[in-house]
């Protein structure tokens, strides 16, 4: 069985509110090392990637639409190097956020160790924002963008190549809240997207099993990236920016457990865990719960 090595990255200069550093602690301590091992999985924590300081407005390069560009796009590449290392070992990534800005880091380490990398994109944004389109400069709604290529160079180019997807290996899950540039870019590239709508109206073991058969036929590993946001702020509350009307707790279960029994995912992170918002832990209890269904854990 293959050895998880779990990754925290203590991000909170992709967005604004305080507390997202602290996810990967939370999670840590809502038992992720011991759900997996008894799960009889081998773990390794390799504990966090350094986050460099805000910066301040007037700082020299200091760009609106794109805050904390330099000290985002430095961490992301050592947490690149790092993911690329964990593969390098046959090692199974396991990357606990933080701010979702990290999936620029976690991508720019897996894609270039397959040819057709998919993607799941669990969310309630499409994170699809460029400098450009982006209403709020927050590098945490363009992690997608910049990893089709699409962006700041000083992101687009970790790793040292770009694009890292293909925009048609790609799936979100989710969805309900869009700004206007991310709807065109989803159409331009015609991205498949699960919204809320046809989340409803299939349910989810039909979006699953559609998710699933599209990418086990066009990719050769799936990344998922999984922000709390995507669930519902009942279920859900310990994140910056909810969305009322998400996923449900059971919803996002039966999605882990599915993919489980696919065994369709070869790397994984968890963001936006942010416990200062949180009620006692809870969202990154759920999330911990996630990752157990994701590695196959069963009631029975
Ligand atoms: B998250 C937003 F404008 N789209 O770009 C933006 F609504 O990683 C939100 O999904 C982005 O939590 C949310 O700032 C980013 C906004
Ligand atoms: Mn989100
Ligand atoms: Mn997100
Ligand atoms: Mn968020």
């Amino acid at each position: 069985m293959k050895t998880v090595s779990i990754i925290g990255v203590p991000m909170d200069l992709g967005q604004t509110r305080r507390g997202v550093d602290m996810g990967p602690s939370a999670m840590r301590y809502a038992g992720v090392i011991e759900r997996l091992e008894r799960l009889h999985y081998e773990i390794e924590d390799l504990g966090d990637i350094p986050i460099g300081k805000t910066e301040h407005p007037d700082d020299e390069g200091s760009q609106p639409n794109l805050r904390n560009l330099k000290a985002v796009a430095e961490a992301n590449e050592k947490l690149a190097k790092t993911v690329d290392e964990v593969i390098k070992r046959g090692r199974f990534p396991l990357v606990l956020g933080g701010d979702h800005s990290i999936a620029i880091g976690t991508l720019a380490g897996i894609a270039k160790h397959y040819k057709n990398l998919g993607v799941i994109w669990y969310d309630a944004h499409g994170d699809l924002n460029t400098p450009e389109t982006s209403p709020s400069g927050n590098i945490h709604g363009m992690p997608l963008a910049v990893s089709l290529g699409l962006g700041h160079p000083y992101l687009t180019n970790i790793g040292g190549y770009s694009p890292k997807v293909k925009p048609e290996n790609i799936v979100l899950i989710g969805i309900r809240s869009l700004d206007e540039g991310e709807k065109q870019l989803i159409r331009e590239k015609g991205i498949k997207v699960y919204t809320m709508h046809e989340i409803d109206r299939l349910g989810m073991t039909t979006v699953m099993e559609e998710t699933i058969a599209y990418l086990k036929e066009r990719t050769d590993g799936v990344h998922l990236s999984l922000d709390l946001d995507g669930l519902d702020p009942n279920d859900a509350p310990g994140v910056g920016t909810p969305v009322i009307g998400g996923l449900t707790y059971r919803e996002s279960h039966l999605a882990m457990e599915m993919l489980a029994e696919a065994k369709l995912i070869t790397s994984a992170e968890f963001v936006e865990v942010n416990p200062i918002l949180d009620e006692r832990n809870k969202t990154a209890s759920v999330a911990v719960g996630l990752m157990g269904s994701l590695f196959g854990e069963k009631l029975v």
